[in-house]
């Protein structure tokens, strides 16, 4: 495992590129061979694990969640590198008064390619309906589920540590198994452009993985100028609060972001 702590930060220039589609030219160096990342304060940032996942549970995933996650981007503005507006207009000709992506750019740009779901915990702290509806999602790839978790013991206990304590004062069903994480996003079909992610709670790496059969998708971090090479089978740990975002890719692609929500100690429930 290469240790990687880069003496420049472009942070500046990462916060500019929000919203923006990443290119090659922002990254140095593509990284396909297993590292883990240090900023200059010695902080972990990321880790990537190559070929970890063995074949048949990615394969097994992909199957189990491709087709079935096909609800439109309408909540992340940021990722589809559209503005946050009215969603649509009322019959009256007036802006209606629900904020996210507009319809008519869902109609009439790329970003309507773009599909997601959430299976687990949602941000509010509730069972998301698909979960509710489709068990098998999460039952099916229990296997997947509890291998992350134990290579997130593994390499990044601290971290982990980190979620358990929250998750431990959050209502049982937010636990997704016995594991430190709360909530799998999906997201279908869609390079996600520069961006922070909001869920997540802050201080614990999210857990990254794409299935499917494509080429590129890298995953750009501006911040230090590294793209990583990432294919079914490697698992990237990173932090979610540092800008990123994907290029483009060419195929049949789906990304799964394994995390602990935000709030999720304050979510209603029973026990
Ligand atoms: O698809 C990926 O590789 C990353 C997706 C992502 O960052 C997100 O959905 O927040
Ligand atoms: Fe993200």
């Amino acid at each position: 495992m290469r240790i990687i702590q880069p003496d420049w930060d472009f942070a500046e220039k990462a916060e500019r590129l929000r919203n923006s589609v990443p290119q090659t030219d922002h990254a140095r160096q593509i990284l396909d061979y297993d590292f883990r990342l240090r900023a200059m304060d010695g902080s972990v940032v990321a880790l990537l694990l190559r070929d970890v996942i063995p074949a048949k549970l990615h394969r097994r995933a992909f199957r189990s969640w491709y087709s079935r996650v096909n609800s439109h981007v309408t909540n992340r503005p940021e990722v589809l590198g559209t503005v946050s507006m009215s969603k649509s207009t009322c019959r009256d000709g007036a802006p209606s008064g629900f904020k996210g992506v507009n319809d008519e750019i869902l109609n009439s740009t790329p970003a309507g390619t773009a599909l997601q779901e959430t299976l687990g915990c949602s941000s509010k702290g509730i069972i998301t309906p698909m979960t509710e509806k489709h068990p098998d999602m999460l039952e099916d790839n229990r296997e997947l589920i509890e291998l992350l978790d134990w290579q997130f013991k593994k390499h990044l206990p601290q971290f982990r540590e980190k979620a358990l304590t929250e998750i431990k004062k959050a209502p049982k069903q937010c636990r997704l198994l016995k594991t430190a994480f709360t909530s799998i996003y999906l997201l279908k079909s869609w390079s996600s452009r520069y961006h922070k992610d909001s869920n997540n709670l802050r201080g614990v790496l999210t857990a990254l993985t794409p299935f499917g059969d494509f080429d590129g998708g890298e995953l750009v971090l501006p911040r230090w100028a590294i793209a990583i090479a990432l294919k079914p089978g490697d698992l990237l740990f990173f932090d979610p609060q540092q800008v990123h975002g994907n290029l483009l890719f060419k195929g049949k692609r789906i990304s799964a972001a394994f995390y602990c929500a935000r709030r999720v100690a304050d979510a209603p429930g029973l026990n």
